[in-house]
């Protein structure tokens, strides 16, 4: 493998390596609004808060103090509830480590998987003077910015980092309000307003031939079914890798789905409803739904993520590497629980070998994975791997869709041994 260099600080003595560090956009107001995991840069399995990725659908909010902040429970049960941040610190906590995924991440893996060979690749190394990376940037002003512009200036992947989240169990504070019997779920709604920008939904897409609701101003909601919220992994936390969340992740208090995509752990709460049925919501209805096409009539919400792997070394850009052993390395994860088994393939042909998975005690979280390769012999490889989980899934769960949502194909590293 290439050696990486290092550089910067002298901490303690030692030469410090390189620090991941992401290149966050901004929007008119100098508010960050979006930043991707400098994911290749990482060891470990939790992403340093300076280093996770940032994603607001709508305007970045003003950040409220803890001390002018209250949570309204109401809807479907025997006492609803008016709680400040102490209150709910009193409760019994949880903490959870758990990845959280864009369900857009690595969207453009879906065209890039139709032909590996003849497309450019999408890069997973975030650049230092990444520039005009999100629609946040594009001149809100003009109707429609050019699309050709938009499609090229938004990587979409990166959009994902393992975390330590730490708050009270959405179960234990329900119980507190006393669930009536026979609701269907529990919407949660962020103080963030806006407009949902078309431009997210063309992205997504990919084509911009086709009518996208128009809700008009409106609060980020998710209605989260009413199983998944009891469950006790389900947390509404206000500490993230051991500190206070920061604004940027919803602080004071937001919402963690382990498994389930990004969307659903709603930011910023200051409202928490149970409901009898789940309602109408752009975020749940109209974006982040499995259907074939925009027109089709039975477009279904997202839920829990598919499997997952990521062979973060060698990438297409280590080759060459001279001839040798070589440890393939990953991360693997899946919406469903533990990952239980990595393989890995190699020669070209059918065989499937077991990588080493690393022991972990966390099933929301991502795992590490290697294996060693002894490529003896000069020549082009495709690296292969893929991962199952303790439900018996194994790589890939999800077809193309057309938002394209929850990627989890296989995709080939191509590496020269010289
Ligand atoms: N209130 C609110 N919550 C939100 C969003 C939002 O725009 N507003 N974006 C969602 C999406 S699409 C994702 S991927 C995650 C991103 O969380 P992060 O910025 O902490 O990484 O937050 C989710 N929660
Ligand atoms: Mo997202």
């Amino acid at each position: 493998m290439p050696k990486r260099e290092i550089e910067g600080d002298w901490v303690l003595g030692w030469a410090d390596r390189k620090r991941a560090t992401m290149m966050p956009s901004k929007d008119e107001q100098g508010r960050v609004v979006y930043a991707r995991t400098p994911i290749l840069d990482l060891e470990g399995l939790i992403t340093p808060v300076e280093a996770s990725y940032i994603v607001a659908q709508l305007a970045m909010p003003e950040p409220v103090h803890p001390d002018d902040w209250r949570l309204r429970l109401h809807g479907r049960v025997e006492r609803p509830l008016d709680l400040d941040l102490e209150a709910l610190r009193r409760l019994p906590g949880r903490t959870v480590r758990a990845v959280i995924e864009c369900a857009g991440n690595d969207s453009e893996f879906f065209e890039y998987l139709k032909d590996p060979v003849g497309r450019r690749k999408p890069s997973l190394r975030v650049k230092q003077n990444e520039t005009g990376s999100a629609w946040a940037q594009v001149d809100k002003s003009r109707p429609l910015p050019d699309m050709k512009d938009v499609f090229d200036a938004i990587p979409s992947s990166n959009l994902v980092s393992g975390g330590e989240w730490t708050g009270v169990p959405l179960r234990v504070v329900l119980e507190r309000a006393g669930v009536k019997p026979g609701v269907a779920g529990v919407r949660f709604r962020g103080w963030d307003q806006g407009k949902p920008d078309p431009i997210a939904q063309y992205f997504s897409v990919g084509r911009t031939d086709f009518a996208v609701h128009d809700p008009g101003v409106i609060h980020f909601e998710k209605a989260l079914p009413i199983a998944k919220a009891m469950h006790p992994d389900t947390i509404l936390a206000w500490a993230h890798n051991g500190e206070w969340l920061t604004h940027v992740h919803g602080a004071p208090l937001r919402l963690i789905v382990p498994g389930w995509a990004g969307n659903w752990w709603v930011k910023w709460i200051e409202e928490i409803e149970v409901v009898d049925r789940l309602p109408e919501l752009y975020y749940q209805t109209h974006y982040f739904v499995l259907g074939d096409s925009p027109d089709d009539p039975d477009k279904r919400m997202l839920t829990a993520m598919g499997v997952k792997t990521l062979i973060v070394s060698p990438r297409d850009e280590d080759s060459p590497l001279p001839r040798g052993e070589h440890a393939i390395r990953g991360l693997a994860w899946s919406g469903e629980g533990k990952v239980v088994r990595v393989e890995v393939r190699t020669d070209g042909g059918s065989t499937w070998d077991d990588a080493h998975v690393e022991e972990s005690p966390d099933r929301w979280l991502w795992v590490r994975w290697s294996y060693l390769w002894k490529a003896e012999r000069p020549g082009d490889y495709r690296i292969l791997a893929r991962a199952y989980d303790e439900t018996g899934r194994m790589q890939p769960q999800t077809p193309a869709n057309f938002q394209r949502k929850h990627f989890d194909g296989i995709v080939p590293e191509f590496v020269r041994i010289e």
